[in-house]
């Protein structure tokens, strides 16, 4: 009988991933500003996903559909630009991440159904449980509350906690979302982590009494669900209202459609790709939501902070053209600050992380990205985290989740430090 549990979960899995087969990725390594600059155009004609962007110190890393392997293969080679082979069979590793997943599930049910693991990924409706549940168990501090309904109509839940109830307006807040792009799985669990330090292990009782936060786990909810049933590597929401051509290619990137330089760069007007930047600003009720509670406590905001994957990147405005803000000088200090705590609590064989202007540090401009929409409407520190992902050499794609804890708990530290440093430098 467990045989055949264990052959039918098999079946299941290896039916998911069926329009992977034949993908395979690589590890691309430009060596020079020219190399570098001729990954954009190649992205384009061989429609790559690119899954981490390159520098010139750094390798990225590519995904390729079945039809390009051999013209995207010899146009890197014509190039001069260095590959070397990431996954040779995108669907195996995908099978096998997913076993592994639903075997550590099991074992985490088995254990105590209602904690969230920080072993193993974590799900749409265990994340939603879990914030119903510890606001119920901390009714003085911690409100669930929804921001908005999604797209196909599931709550964008989030928490407020407040030792006043949001009553004390002196009280600078800090203001955290995650999930805004569907496939970085990492970046849920470091804000319900923040969650967890927050009220149920609380070593900071600081951070409590000075400031009210603002936490989003999921800000796109059907994305991320998306991620988990059907298509792993999907980034964007999932509506289906955007153009004539929306039903076929749903959905929209939330990252490219806040209201900021909208649709100038880095965005496309293909409502199939994967930077589609939406038929207007804010066409995506998700990132109004966003929006309207950003706006909601406007002038007490210390500190926005959104988390994605993957660089080990700490990314401050402007993303759109490179250029340094009124604020420049906080925005490095205050980043430099986050990371060099990271960096002390990492381990040593995670990558550094570097700090500094979007553009210049993760090598490509981007309009409509969160961090530049919440400077630009005036939050003083406003940051994008790319959280480390490891695979080289470890299974899968995304972080291994045997490493998800430890890039929740470093990237906690740095959480901290932005805090009490934002807290610092405030003035309301
Ligand atoms: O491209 C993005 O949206 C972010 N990278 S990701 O790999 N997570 O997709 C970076 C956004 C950087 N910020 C700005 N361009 N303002
Ligand atoms: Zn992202």
């Amino acid at each position: 009988m467990k045989l055949l549990t264990v052959l039918l979960l098999c079946v299941a899995v290896y039916a998911k991933h069926e329009q992977y087969a034949g993908w395979k990725s690589y590890y691309y390594g430009p060596k020079s500003q020219e190399q570098l600059r001729s990954i954009g155009p190649l992205a384009e004609e061989f429609e790559l996903d690119v899954l981490s962007y390159a520098n010139i110190e750094r390798e990225g890393v590519v995904l390729v559909k079945p039809e390009h392997q051999d013209g995207f293969i010899k146009a890197l080679e014509e190039k001069g630009i260095a590959y070397r082979i990431h996954s040779a069979d995108v669907k195996t590793a995908l099978d096998l991440d997913d076993v592994a997943i639903e075997s550590r599930r099991k074992e985490n049910l088995a254990r105590n159904g209602k904690e969230l693991p920080y072993d193993n990924y974590q799900e749409l409706e265990v994340i939603d449980a879990y914030l119903a549940d510890v606001a119920s168990r901390y009714p003085d501090v911690a409100t669930l509350a929804i921001a908005d309904n999604s797209f196909e109509g599931r709550p964008i839940n989030y928490l407020k906690i407040s030792t006043t109830n949001f009553e004390d307006t002196s009280k600078p807040v800090i203001f955290i979302d995650g999930g805004i792009h569907a496939r970085e799985w990492i970046s849920p669990p470091t804000v319900t982590w923040a969650i967890h330090k927050l009220l149920e292990d609380v070593t900071e009782p600081d951070l409590l009494e000075r400031f009210d936060w603002i936490l989003i786990p999921v800000v796109n909810p059907d994305g991320y669900k998306y991620t988990f049933t059907d298509t792993r590597f999907w980034r964007k929401t999932r509506s289906t209202d955007q153009s004539n051509v929306s039903t076929t290619c749903p959905g929209v990137d939330g990252n490219r459609n806040y209201d900021f330089f909208w649709n100038t760069v880095g965005t496309s007007n293909i409502p199939c790709a994967d930077n589609y930047a939406g038929s207007q600003a804010f066409s995506e009720v998700e990132t109004r939501a966003v929006d309207n509670l950003l706006h909601k406590y406007l002038g007490r905001i210390a500190l926005y902070l959104t988390m994605h994957s993957y660089g080990s990147m700490i990314l401050y405005p402007w993303g759109h053209d490179g250029s340094l803000s009124w604020n420049a000088f906080d925005l490095h200090v205050v980043g430099i600050a986050m990371a060099e705590e990271i960096v002390a609590h990492s381990l040593s064989h995670f990558p550094r992380y570097v700090v500094g202007n979007a553009v210049l540090v993760i090598g490509y401009a981007a309009s409509g990205a969160s961090e530049d929409y919440a400077h630009h409407i005036g939050i003083p520190l406003a940051y994008t985290y790319e959280l480390p992902g490891l695979s080289g050499g470890l299974n899968g794609f995304h972080l291994d989740p045997v490493y998800i804890e430890q890039v929740c708990r470093e990237t906690w530290a740095g959480i901290v430090v932005g805090a009490r440093k934002a807290g610092d430098i405030f003035v309301s």
